[in-house]
């Protein structure tokens, strides 16, 4: 045979590094080739780490949190669905619990896809993972079934790349009536110190200020700082403004949350008196190394047609 027209061996791709998987003790956790990693227990889908290449853990986790199932979780990224705060009276929520049933309730481990089943070929390995994890109606209590009584779907993808953390909820209405719910990804971010940050991209927009009643301000300075218990309901930000925490030391941003479809921006801080007051919530001092900016769609009610979907997603990029 003319050995100028064998054909040339049919290259077997090189076996590119690939993020390794863990499932243990009701926790996944994904590690990507280059180091970062990401952390999530199935207990109401929480996310409870994330760490980039050096190590350096990007969110605040209580060290007196319950990861036992018996309370939500205190830090990390606790799903909040499908209400907001405390639910109101004479309202199809009026059973739940506070922020609802999603961040209190099991859910099951649905998968993960990487760069290569996610479109992206990579020369130097996978640099993105996805995990998947899933809640339905009649996966929840007797007690949730019986408060929230609407076959809903929940499928929620937590995606880790080398600079940021994606956290995507998609809610799917499985059933034959209309539901109207809330939803918000509360996520507790690690920092050094509360005094020497600040919030910006609020400025000219309207909130509702929990710590007065809940009396409707407009942010008037370019930037939030933190020197007092803090809870305000930002409403309807542009979502093509990212949220940004930065230094007060030297102005570098240390985190960027972007959002779509998620609004509202709850920021949050317990300050000592209330940091006390929670038993999970430790040591005291803690309140000085977390700042909750929580990606939402909480000011008002979102309707859920039957068999129609919703989704809604934060992108968290850290160290700038
Ligand atoms: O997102 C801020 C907030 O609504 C605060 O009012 C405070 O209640 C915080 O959530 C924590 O709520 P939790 O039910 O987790 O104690």
């Amino acid at each position: 045979m003319d050995r100028s027209n064998k054909p040339s061996a049919i290259g077997v791709g090189t076996s590119l590094p690939q993020p390794t998987i863990s499932f243990r003790d009701n926790t996944v956790e994904a590690t990507l080739p280059s180091g970062e990693s990401v952390t999530v227990h199935l207990y109401g889908a929480t996310v409870t780490s994330w760490k980039l290449a050096n190590g350096k853990e990007q969110l605040f986790l209580s060290q007196k949190a319950h990861l036992d199932g018996s309370k939500p979780i205190r830090g990390g990224i606790p799903v909040v669905f499908p209400v907001f705060g405390p639910p109101p009276q004479n309202h199809a929520t009026s059973a739940l619990p506070q922020h609802g049933f999603a961040r209190n309730s099991t859910w099951e481990f649905l998968g993960k896809s990487s760069s290569e089943s996610l479109g992206r070929d990579r020369k130097d390995g996978d640099d993105t993972v996805k995990l998947d994890f899933g809640l339905s109606h009649p996966m929840l209590s007797d007690e949730f079934q019986k408060a929230w009584p609407y076959e809903f779907g929940l499928v929620y993808s937590v995606t880790l790349t080398k600079d940021s953390l994606e956290t995507s909820l998609q809610v799917q209405n499985k059933g034959s009536q209309n539901f109207d719910f809330q939803v918000l990804m509360h996520t507790y971010l690690n920092i050094e110190d509360i005094s020497q940050i600040r919030v910006k991209n609020l400025e000219s927009t309207t909130y509702i200020d929990k710590t007065q009643n809940a009396s409707v301000h407009t942010q008037q300075s370019p930037a939030l700082e933190i020197n007092k218990e803090t809870d305000r309901v930002y409403k309807s930000l542009d979502p093509k403004v990212p949220i940004v925490v930065s230094s007060t030391v030297d102005d570098q941003p240390l985190f960027s949350v972007a959002r779509q479809g998620l609004n509202d921006v709850v920021v949050w801080n317990p300050w000592i008196e209330k940091a006390k007051g929670m038993a999970d919530f430790g040591p005291d001092e803690a309140y000085k190394n977390m700042i909750c900016i929580e990606a939402g769609s909480v000011a008002s009610w979102q309707t859920l047609e039957a068999g129609d979907s919703w989704e809604g997603s934060q992108v968290i990029r850290a160290r700038l």
